[in-house]
């Protein structure tokens, strides 16, 4: 059962597709303080809080503070309250060992602007959100179970979005791929190692000066016959766009969002000139229906180039600076020539100039003509990437309506999970970011983005073999799987290690897998079911398996516990029922072995991934292929645990 309660005057999000009619009596399940702009929520000691999408920190939100305001900071660290998304959706629940005496509960926040959710953060058994006006559609969901409610929330935002099947192989990018010839040889490295790949991402390098829908046609000449090329190979060339238009006379997308008045403006109706990698540049006002329009036909440019898919970046939107504010920060640095800076100026000196970039005052420098209305983009600043997403996604629907297109994006808010997936952005190649990426699928499910993934082998830092080979036997289970790395990091393209083989096994095990993980993504979107969960997701009456915070089910077959920890040759894994584990060295080397329900310590040497079969469950496996398409749908083997 569904309630929806309206606090204040709303701005909408079309996030939610089903109109359902606000009550008129208040809210009971939270303590609404109007004056405080907040809601309360009383915790009970073994409450859990799941969800909020793609955050930082564990799958159990409780005990931190979590910021809805999408922020492009590439230091995933704990101590951070924002990433790119904003996704309030959350499930509170507990273990019920016996009858049910208390029921899950889902919440449902729909407010564009920033939204501060502190689960217990400062009292552990208070649980709040905070408002910065209260303006919001609150849903209040119960049900019989977690996934019951998982599944009525994913009834009301809509069918998440299905990518083309090839989008489930392997992909290879990095920043820094500089001209066709690097593609090429990449492509051709992997296919001398052996290793399936289906798909080459093309980062800004390959636009000129950075600019959307241009090529670079020095570095990449001929760029049709070139994604020709590609493709009679059998590879996927997916070029990156950014959310801001480079400020140029001659280039023929700012003239035209000039000449239709389609790009941010200040309050003084002039355009917002914010720099980000083209340099000077404006936002295209996305939340604007001929705007987006506009920009969504953009992709055509591409598509007819041979293009089936693009990863859509700096979306929330993240600035390097606006002109105005660089212009503040210089009048105010010469305010500080000649003086003799005390400690305290001297921290302020410093600290103007460390704050330029991502302003939380240039989010309030700019409006949109939304729905009619001019609205502050701070208002309204988690809706921004998702309309860049849908702005690609409803432009697919008018070009290729028959055709599916990859599109993943970085920011997003629930709505978003009907045009496009998600990447979990600028991770660091830590081990403890193979956890995270673990740790950030349930709530990217809970809120429908089921295409989802994180960079594998880490995108900043330098990574070393091991880690990116820990890494692959966590990712060749998520639904995107792509290696990717910043510019300037040590390469980790799979056939630059030592052991090749291993890499080999593993991306041929992701092949063979994929029949398994195309139904259960088909599955998951069709039913409005999770693709990935924790455990207390289908044990909900075993308390020891909420405690379980670093495995997933894949569906509701098989369960992985991957190794995050370096030099460890195997972990403990809790097994919810009798399981039967297949240990595999590669797709044909493996063995199989019945365990019992409760914790064992797995031996999985550096080659080894375990997995681990539900009972009365079958796990089907193709023979390995080097693409996606090759694979053959009938010859398929079965590991099965029958009851
Ligand atoms: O400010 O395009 O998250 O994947 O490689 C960095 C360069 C801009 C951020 C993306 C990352 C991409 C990078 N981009």
């Amino acid at each position: 059962m569904i309630k929806k309660y309206r606090f204040g005057n709303p701005i909408p999000t079309d996030s939610v597709v089903i109109d359902i009619a606000p009550e008129t009596a208040p809210i009971t399940i939270f303590e609404a303080d109007l004056s405080e702009r907040r809601l309360r929520y009383h915790l009970d000691k073994k409450d859990v809080v799941y969800g909020l999408g793609e955050t930082i920190r564990g799958i159990n939100k409780r005990g931190w503070t979590y910021d809805s305001w999408n922020s492009d900071d590439p230091n995933h660290s704990e101590d951070k309250h924002s990433l790119y998304a904003s996704q309030n959706f959350l499930i509170i629940a507990s273990c019920n060992e016996n009858a049910k005496a208390k029921k899950p509960i889902g919440i449902y926040v729909d407010d564009p602007g920033r939204v501060i959710f502190d689960i217990g953060y400062t009292d552990i058994d208070v649980f709040d959100i905070l408002f910065e006006d209260f303006d919001a559609d609150v849903y209040v969901i119960e049900g019989e179970s977690i996934l019951d409610i998982v599944k009525q929330f994913r009834h009301i935002i809509g069918k998440s979005y299905i990518p083309p099947k090839w989008a489930f192989g392997f992909g290879q990018c990095r920043w820094s791929y500089m001209t066709a010839d690097e593609i090429r040889e990449v492509v051709r490295e992997y296919k001398k190692a052996g290793i399936p790949l289906d798909s080459v991402y093309l980062d800004i390098d390959y636009m000129d000066h950075y600019k959307d829908f241009t090529i670079n046609e020095e570095a990449f000449p001929d760029f049709e016959n070139f994604v020709k090329e590609m493709k009679d190979e059998g590879i996927h060339l997916v070029p990156i766009i950014d959310a801001g238009v480079k400020v140029e006379d001659g280039y023929d997308i700012y003239e035209e969002g000039m000449k239709k008045d389609y790009f941010c403006k200040k309050e003084n109706g002039e355009v917002l000139t914010a720099a980000v990698w083209p340099g000077r540049s404006h936002f295209p006002d996305f939340l604007n229906d001929d705007a987006r329009r506009w920009f969504g036909d953009k992709y055509k440019i591409l598509l007819d180039m041979g293009i089936e898919g693009f990863w859509n970046d700096m979306n929330e939107p993240a600035i390097f600076y606006t002109t105005d504010h660089l212009a503040e920060v210089f009048d105010k640095i010469d305010s500080y020539k000649g003086k003799n800076l005390d400690i305290q100026s001297f921290f302020e000196f410093k600290g103007t100039v460390a704050s330029i970039d991502n302003n939380i005052e240039d989010y309030k420098r700019f409006y949109h003509d939304y729905k009619g209305q001019k609205v502050r983009h701070d208002k309204v600043h988690n809706i921004f990437g998702y309309n860049m997403t849908r702005a690609a996604g409803e432009a697919f629907e008018r070009i290729c309506p028959d055709k599916r297109i990859l599109m993943f994006s970085r920011s997003s808010y629930i709505g978003a999970h009907r045009y496009g997936g998600v990447w979990c952005g600028d991770n660091l190649s830590w081990w403890s970011h193979i956890l995270l990426n673990l740790q950030q699928m349930p709530g990217l499910n809970m809120s429908g983005f089921v295409f989802s993934g994180a960079d594998v082998g880490g995108f900043g830092a330098d990574a070393t073999e091991d880690l990116v080979m820990r890494w692959t036997q966590l990712a060749i289970f998520l639904p995107l799987f792509r290696n990717h790395s910043a510019m300037g990091t040590r390469r980790q393209e799979y056939y630059r290690f030592k052991d090749i083989q291993g890499f080999k096994n593993l991306v041929d095990l992701r092949y063979a897998l994929i029949p398994y993980i195309y139904d259960t993504f088909m599955n998951a979107v069709e039913n409005d079911a999770m693709y990935a969960m924790p455990l207390s997701f289908i044990y909900e009456n075993d308390e020891r398996a909420w405690n379980v915070y670093d495995q997933l089910f894949i569906g509701d077959s098989i369960m992985i516990a991957p190794v995050y920890t370096q030099n460890a040759e195997g972990r403990y894994v809790y097994l919810p029922e009798d399981m039967k584990m297949i240990r595999f060295r590669s797709t044909e080397d493996y063995d199989e072995e019945v365990l019992e329900k409760g914790d064992h310590y797995i031996q999985t040497g550096l080659n080894e991934v375990a997995i681990f079969i539900r009972k009365g469950h079958k796990l089907p496996l193709a023979q390995p292929a080097m693409r996606v398409a090759d694979i053959d749908e009938k010859n398929i083997k079965e590991i099965s645990y029958l009851a």
